[in-house]
């Protein structure tokens, strides 16, 4: 339990240096968020990377996280502690959409 709380509070203090193993990696890639559905489980931390030449953010639909402006080769990660659906954009390409869902149970 401790664990997974400096977990959480390390992802949010430290923007350049993710947690170790993130379940799921989305890449922000020719104005698209690649894969745009991922799946995971809650306590899971999901990673974005910045894989273009312009900066993109990942920004919650619901203002449940935000990245912040994402420079390019620059990551971001959240751990993502309840079940649920969670959609987000890129704030300065609103265009750009993605989602976030978290399941419990088994499988994906
Ligand atoms: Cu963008």
């Amino acid at each position: 339990m401790i664990a997974l709380l400096l977990t959480a509070l390390l992802a949010q203090a430290s923007a350049s240096s993710p947690p170790a193993k993130p379940a799921a990696v989305v890449h922000l890639r020719d104005f698209k968020f690649v894969p745009a559905t991922v799946h995971v489980k809650p306590g899971d931390t999901v990673e974005w990377i910045n894989d273009d030449a312009d900066a993109h953010t990942v920004d919650s639909v619901t203002k449940a996280f935000d990245s912040g402006g994402l420079d390019t080769h620059e990551s971001w990660a959240h751990v993502f502690k309840t079940a649920g659906s969670f959609a987000y954009f890129c704030d300065l390409h609103p265009y750009m959409k993605g989602v976030v869902i978290v399941e419990k149970g088994t499988g994906k």
